[in-house]
C-alpha cells in the first residue's frame, strides 16, 4: 500500500457543507412546538439571596413558566467535578462546583438566579425584567492576592478562600541557588480573558414522552461526558439520552465545562413541560456566564550558572479559579509543569494556591494554563541574558536538553495523572530553524542599527516551548465500509473545528484503498459512538486518531480475509486499492468493498466461529502518557514610539509535533493559535472593578485581534516521532496560543530598547496605554 493522503494537505471534507450554508449549527434545530428560554442572571458578583419574586414575570403573554433553585427540588445539585486533582502527596483540594441556579448566594455577576421559558427569546428578555430579587450585598472578593486574608468568603462553608494548594518539586533549589552565579527574582502577573468563539454556547433539549427518549443538541467538546452525566442527573439511563454535538463554531476549552447551569436546567425544563427548549448564549451572557482562563500571579526567581545554564527555579503561584473549581487542578498544574519548557532545569521547586474569587469560573482555554508557565521561564531566560551578556537565543541553546536524553524524565506529575516525561524530541534544529527563517544574526548584525538610526522602532524576539499533548484516557472509533462501498466512521470526541472530518479520512483512506471523499466521519454523536472523553489537551489526532487507525487496520485484515476465501488465494496475493480488493497481477480479477460488505453479512450459510458480521470493526487507544511537542516562535515587530501601536513585521513558526497527517490543516490550526495568542497578549484585557463588575463586557471594548493585527506567518516543521503511538504524532491544537505572550514581551521591549531604560514587561495583557504608562514611569520628568 502506498501512502496517498496521510502527510498530503488534502482539502477539508467538510468544508463544502460550511461553505454553502449547510452545516447544522445549534441554533439551526427548530423543532415543532419548541420554546425559548432566558436567564436571570445575577447583577451583582457577590450577595445573600433574601427573595426572588416571579409572580408578575408569570402573568406576561407569552411567558410559559419562570423557575427559581426551589422549583428544582432533588433535581439541584452542584455540578460534578470534571477532573479530580492528581494525587500529588501534600496537596489540599476543597471541591466547590457551580449549582444549576443559585439557591442562597450568588458568587458571581452572570451567575443564573432564574429562569424563563416563553414562547420566543424576546417575551423571554422582556418578562427578566418583572422578576424581582432582593439580595444583601456582601463585599466581592475581587483580588486574588487580597482574597487569602479577606475575612468574608466566597463559600461559607470553609475557613478561607483557598481552593487549593500543592507543590511539587524536583532535586533541591536552595542547594541550587546556594551555588549560583546568578539568581534573578521577579513577579509575573497573567489576567483573565476569554475565549470569543465566533459561535457562543447554546443547547436545544427535547424529551420524548412516548419513546421515553432525551435528544439534546449542545456545543459540548465532550458528549459523552455530558450525556452520562445528565442521564445520571436526570434518573435516566444512558441510552435513553442522546447528545449531540453538531458543527461547533470554536470551542477553545471553556466548552468541556461540565455542567454548565444552562445544561442542566434544558432538559428539566423540557422534561417538565414536554417540549423542546432552545437558549443561544448571547454575546454579553459570553462575558459572564463562559468561563474564563489565565489570572495568575506568580513570584518566582531562578538560579543560573555564569555561562548561563539554569541551575534551578523557584516559583510561588496564585492561580485564581473564580467561584467555583470544576475543573480541578488542571490550569495550574499545566502552568506548574510547562514552565521548565524544553530546558534542562535540575532544579525546580514550585508551590501554587487556587484561589476562590467572586469571578467567573477559570478552566482551561486554549493553552490552558500553559502560556502562563512559558511566560515566567521565557522572561527569566530574556532577563538572564541581559544580565550575563548572552544573545537571547544563545542562552536558549545553552539549556535545551540534548537528543540523547529522551524519554526526559521531569519528575513531577502532569496533568494526566502521570509522571511529567518527554517521550522524544530534537529541540536545537527547531530553534536554528526559525533563527534562519527570522533572519536573526543579519537583523540584529545590518537591519537593526539601520532602522534605529532612521527612528524606527523595531525590535526582535525568540521564545522556545514545549506542550504536553494527546493525554490519555482513551478513544475509541467504528470503521464500517457500507454496501455501497462508503465507509462511515464515528469517533466519541466532538469537533470545533480541527478538521477532524478530513484528518481522520486520511488516516483510513490509506488503510482501505479508498478515496478520502468516500470516508464519512462522524464526531459528537453519543448514539453513533457511545465511548469517549472529547476534545481537548490537543489530544484529537493522537488518540481518536489511533484509535481510527486501528479500526481501519481491523477491517482492512477482515476486507483481505473475505476476498481470500472468495478468490481462493493467499491474502499475500492481494492488492486493496480503488475501492476493491483486486489479484496481484490480474487488476480485472477484483471484488469492490462494497461486494465484501454484503458477503460479511449473508442472508444464508453459515456464520464461521471467530467472526462476526459486518465488514467493521471498532478499536480503541489509551496512550500510556501524553506525547510531548515542541515549537519556537520568532518575531519581527515595530512600535510607534508616541502610540505604542504594534505592527507585527514577521512571524515564524518551526514545530515539530510528530508525524503530521495534514500540513494544511495543521497550518490553520497554528495560524488560530497564533491569532489568539497575539490577542491574549497585547489586546484581550477583562477590566472587573472592585466589585467584580466587568467593565468592558462588549466586543466593543474587548479587544480581539483582527485580520488586521494578525501577521501573515511563516510556518516550518522539524518530525521526531513519537513513539507512543503507531503514527508517530504529536498533537499541535494548542500550540500556536503558547508562546505569544513572552515573544511579543521581548520583541517590543528590543524595539523600544526598554532595557536601557530598565523598563521590563512582566505581565500580560500588554496593549498600548499599558506601555504608555510603563515607559511614561520610565521617562526622565
Ligand atoms: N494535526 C496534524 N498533524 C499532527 C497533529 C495535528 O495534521 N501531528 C491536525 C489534524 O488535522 C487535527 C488537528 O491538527 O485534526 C488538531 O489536532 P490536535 O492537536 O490533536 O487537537 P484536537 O483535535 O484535540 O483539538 C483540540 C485542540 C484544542 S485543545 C483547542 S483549545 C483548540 C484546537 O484544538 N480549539 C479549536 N484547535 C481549534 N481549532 C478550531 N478551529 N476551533 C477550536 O475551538
Amino acid at each position: 500500500m502506498t501512502t496517498r493522503f496521510f502527510g498530503a494537505p488534502v482539502k477539508r471534507n467538510e468544508d463544502r457543507k460550511l461553505l454553502t450554508g449547510q452545516g447544522l449549527f445549534i441554533d439551526d434545530v427548530e423543532l415543532p412546538g419548541m420554546l425559548h428560554v432566558a436567564f436571570l442572571r445575577s447583577q451583582v458578583a457577590h450577595a445573600r439571596i433574601k427573595r426572588i419574586d416571579v409572580s408578575e414575570a408569570l402573568q406576561r403573554p407569552g411567558v410559559i413558566a419562570v423557575y427559581t433553585a426551589d422549583d428544582l427540588g432533588a433535581y439541584w445539585q452542584p455540578g460534578p467535578l470534571l477532573v479530580p486533582p492528581p494525587p500529588i502527596e501534600g496537596s489540599i483540594f476543597n471541591a466547590r462546583t457551580q449549582v444549576p441556579l443559585a439557591r442562597d448566594k450568588v458568587r458571581h455577576v452572570g451567575e443564573p438566579l432564574a429562569v424563563v421559558v416563553a414562547d420566543s427569546r424576546y417575551i423571554a428578555e422582556d418578562a427578566l425584567d418583572d422578576i424581582v430579587v432582593d439580595l444583601d450585598i456582601l463585599p466581592a472578593i475581587v483580588d486574588c492576592e487580597d482574597a487569602l486574608q479577606a475575612a468574608t468568603h466566597v463559600h461559607d462553608d470553609l475557613s478561607s478562600n483557598m481552593a487549593a494548594r500543592v507543590r511539587q518539586t524536583k532535586g533541591d533549589y536552595r542547594r541550587a541557588a546556594a551555588n549560583a552565579h546568578l539568581i534573578l527574582k521577579r513577579r509575573f502577573r497573567y489576567e483573565h480573558g476569554i475565549s470569543s468563539p465566533i459561535e457562543t454556547r447554546g443547547m436545544v433539549a427535547q424529551w420524548n414522552a412516548r419513546a421515553d427518549q432525551m435528544t439534546i443538541w449542545d456545543t459540548t467538546q465532550a458528549p459523552v461526558f455530558v450525556r452520562n452525566g445528565l442521564a445520571a442527573m436526570l434518573g435516566l439511563g444512558e441510552r435513553q439520552v442522546r447528545v449531540i454535538a453538531p458543527f461547533i463554531g470554536g470551542g477553545f476549552g471553556p466548552k468541556i465545562m461540565m455542567f454548565y447551569p444552562e445544561e442542566v436546567v434544558l432538559p428539566w425544563i423540557s422534561m417538565r413541560l414536554n417540549r423542546p427548549v432552545k437558549w443561544i448564549e448571547d454575546r454579553l451572557e459570553h462575558f459572564f456566564a463562559t468561563t474564563h482562563e489565565r489570572g495568575q500571579i506568580h513570584d518566582a526567581e531562578i538560579a543560573l550558572a555564569a555561562d548561563g545554564r539554569i541551575l534551578g527555579v523557584k516559583d510561588v503561584f496564585l492561580h485564581d479559579t473564580g467561584a467555583y473549581d470544576p475543573y480541578g487542578l488542571t490550569v495550574p498544574i499545566n502552568s506548574q509543569c510547562t514552565l521548565l519548557g524544553p530546558y534542562v532545569v535540575p532544579n525546580y521547586d514550585s508551590t501554587f494556591t487556587a484561589v476562590f474569587t467572586n469571578l467567573p469560573i477559570v478552566t482551561p482555554y486554549r493553552g490552558a494554563g500553559r502560556q502562563h508557565g512559558v511566560f515566567v521561564m521565557e522572561r527569566f531566560l530574556d532577563l538572564a541574558a541581559q544580565a550575563l551578556k548572552i544573545d537571547p537565543a544563545e542562552i536558549r541553546r545553552r539549556n535545551l536538553i540534548p537528543p540523547d536524553a529522551f524519554p526526559y524524565k521531569n519528575e513531577i506529575i502532569y496533568q494526566d495523572f502521570q509522571p511529567l516525561e518527554y517521550d522524544s524530541g530534537n529541540y536545537e534544529p527547531v530553534l536554528d530553524k526559525a533563527l534562519e527563517l527570522i533572519g536573526y544574526d543579519r537583523f540584529l548584525r545590518d537591519e537593526q542599527p539601520k532602522l534605529r538610526a532612521e527612528g524606527r522602532c523595531v525590535g526582535i524576539a525568540v521564545a522556545c516551548y514545549v506542550e504536553g499533548t494527546g493525554i490519555g484516557p482513551y478513544e475509541g472509533a467504528k470503521v464500517q465500509v457500507q454496501s455501497n462501498g462508503k465507509v462511515n466512521v464515528a469517533t466519541g470526541i466532538g469537533t470545533q473545528g480541527q478538521g477532524h472530518f478530513t484528518s481522520f479520512a486520511q488516516i483510513v483512506a490509506d488503510e482501505l484503498g479508498v478515496d478520502v471523499t468516500d470516508v464519512d466521519i462522524v464526531t459528537g454523536d453519543t448514539d453513533r459512538f457511545y465511548w469517549g472523553a472529547g476534545t481537548f489537551a490537543s489530544r484529537g489526532a493522537v488518540v481518536a486518531g489511533t484509535a481510527v487507525k486501528k479500526a481501519s487496520r481491523a477491517v482492512r485484515k477482515k476486507a483481505l480475509k473475505l476476498a481470500s476465501d472468495a478468490f481462493e488465494c493467499a491474502e499475500e496475493d492481494l492488492v486493496l486499492a480503488d475501492g476493491k480488493v483486486s489479484i496481484t497481477g490480474i487488476p480485472e480479477k477484483f471484488i469492490r468493498l462494497g461486494d465484501l460488505a454484503q458477503r460479511a453479512n449473508p442472508m444464508r450459510g453459515a456464520v464461521t466461529p471467530g467472526t462476526e458480521p459486518g465488514l467493521e470493526s471498532t478499536q480503541y487507544f489509551g496512550p500510556p502518557m501524553g506525547a510531548t511537542a515542541n515549537g519556537v516562535h520568532a518575531t519581527i515587530v515595530e512600535v510607534d514610539p508616541q502610540t505604542f501601536d504594534l505592527k507585527v513585521l514577521k512571524y515564524i513558526v518551526v514545530h515539530d509535533c510528530g508525524t503530521v497527517i495534514n500540513p494544511m490543516i495543521l497550518a490553520g490550526q497554528i495560524h488560530g493559535g497564533v491569532a489568539q495568542g497575539i490577542g491574549n497578549a497585547f489586546y484581550e484585557k477583562l477590566s472587573f472593578d472592585d466589585q467584580g463588575q466587568l467593565l468592558n463586557a462588549s466586543l466593543a471594548d474587548y479587544l480581539l485581534p483582527t485580520a488586521l493585527e494578525v501577521p501573515r506567518m511563516e510556518l516550518d516543521h522539524t518530525v521526531t516521532p513519537s513513539p507512543l503511538n503507531p503514527l508517530g504524532i504529536k498533537g499541535a491544537g494548542e500550540a500556536g496560543a503558547i508562546p505569544v505572550g513572552p515573544l511579543l514581551a521581548q520583541a517590543i521591549e528590543d524595539a523600544l530598547d526598554l532595557k536601557r531604560k530598565e523598563v521590563e514587561l512582566l505581565e500580560i495583557p500588554l496593549s498600548p496605554s499599558r506601555l504608555f504608562e510603563l515607559t511614561r514611569k520610565a521617562r526622565p520628568t
